[in-house]
This record gives structure tokens, C-alpha cells and sequence, in this order.
């Protein structure tokens, strides 16, 4: 059986989803959404693919799967691999996912998304406001990571995947230094990056714009 992936080059929510796939080592094709278009404000796309009007959407077994967080706890559970080992790790992993698609992805998304893929200029208080939350979140991030190597505790599991959403992007990009301003969380991503079979955003997924 081959997943299906819908998803766009840019979105590190959809990254989430691809690098699981890509790190179980599961078979997957991705399906390009255009979001730069409007695909996933179109009426079908919302009846027809997500009635939320987002990527990623994973589709397996006659299913669609969305939202990334259920995505990894659907293949974590399918694989066995990056899921909890009990019902404490298991609540611990969902802390740092809801963490995660609470503050540290949806601030630090719509941060990039105004800095360097809106197109316009942006009101620099919106900017100075949504940076002020990015550096909360990740000094968050940074604490955890200072004591622990991976956000759950000693190994990886897809805490780290949510996580790890977005800080593969260039820092160009992104508007964040991570190697230059939070060295344990650029430490974790040396770890992520260290996995078998892992892959970067732009090379795991089709974009219509050059990246
Ligand atoms: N909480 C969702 C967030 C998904 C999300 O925000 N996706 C963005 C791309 S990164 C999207 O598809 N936005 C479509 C739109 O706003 O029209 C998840 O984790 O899957």
C-alpha cells in the first residue's frame, strides 16, 4: 500500500507528515496542493479533500487523515516506531504536540509566512508582536532541550517530528537564527538530522515555486 500525501514544499506542517513517513521508511507519494493559487480555499478542496482547508491530509486504507498531530499518532500506532512505549510517555509526547500546534509551529509559521513567502510588506508592530511570541516559544523549546535530548525524554518519537515542523527551513527564510541564537535546539536538530533516512522539506516535496 502507498500513502498518499497532500502537501506543498512550503508547508512544514505537511513536513511533519512526509519526514514520519520518510523516517518509518514507508512507502509514499506526495499530491501537490497549491496553496499559492488558493487550492485549499476552493470549495472542492473543502468538500472534497478537508473540510478544514489545509495540508497535510494523508490518505490510506479507503481514509483521509488530517491534522499532522493525528497523522503521526496514526502512523506511529500503524508502524510501532516514534510512538510511546506506555500511557506516561504516551501523555508526554501529546503535551509537546499540542506545545507545538499551539505555540511553537503556529506562531513560528505565520512568522515566516509574513517574513518571507506573503509577498508584501508587512505592519512592523504585527511583526515585532508575532517575533516577540516565536522567541517565547522557543526559549521554551531551548529550556527543555538544554536538559533533555529529545523533547519527550531520551529518545526520538513524533514529539520531536511535530517539532521539527519547521526549523529545517533556511534561516534566510524563516526569519530565525537557530544556529546562531538557540544552540540546544540546533543540537536536537543535529540529532533529527542524524536519523536514518532522513530528508529535508525541499527534497521530500514538490513546490510550484522556486524555494
Ligand atoms: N494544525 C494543523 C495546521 C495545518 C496548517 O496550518 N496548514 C497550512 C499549511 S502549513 C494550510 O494548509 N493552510 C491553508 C490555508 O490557510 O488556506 C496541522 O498540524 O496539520
Amino acid at each position: 500500500m502507498t500513502y498518499r500525501l497532500h502537501c506543498f514544499g512550503q508547508s512544514g506542517n505537511a513536513y511533519k507528515a512526509a519526514l514520519m513517513l520518510e523516517l518509518c521508511g514507508l512507502p509514499w507519494e506526495p499530491v501537490f496542493v497549491d496553496f499559492f493559487n488558493g487550492a485549499t480555499r476552493e470549495a472542492d478542496y473543502r468538500s472534497d479533500v478537508n473540510v478544514m482547508g489545509e495540508v497535510p491530509v494523508l490518505e490510506t486504507g479507503g481514509r483521509r487523515i488530517t491534522q499532522s498531530g493525528v497523522i503521526l499518532s496514526h502512523l506511529a500506532r500503524e508502524t510501532g516506531q516514534f510512538g510511546g512505549r506506555d500511557a506516561l510517555e504516551d501523555e508526554e509526547i501529546l503535551r509537546w504536540i499540542l506545545f507545538d500546534n499551539h505555540k511553537f509551529t503556529s506562531y513560528f509559521a505565520t512568522y515566516r509566512f509574513l517574513h518571507s513567502l506573503a509577498g508584501k510588506p508587512m505592519d512592523p508592530a504585527v511583526m515585532a508582536f508575532l517575533k516577540g511570541r516565536v522567541q517565547a516559544a522557543y526559549r521554551i523549546l531551548e529550556s527543555r532541550l538544554a536538559s533533555s535530548p529529545f523533547a519527550a525524554g531520551d529518545r526520538p518519537t513524533i514529539a520531536d517530528i511535530s517539532l521539527a515542523g519547521y526549523v529545517f527551513y533556511p534561516a534566510q527564510e524563516s526569519g530565525i537564527d537557530i544556529a546562531a541564537e538557540y544552540p540546544a535546539i540546533d543540537a536536537w536538530r543535529g540529532r533529527i538530522a542524524a536519523l536514518p533516512r532522513f530528508a529535508l522539506p525541499y527534497d521530500l516535496m514538490p513546490t510550484a515555486r522556486p524555494a
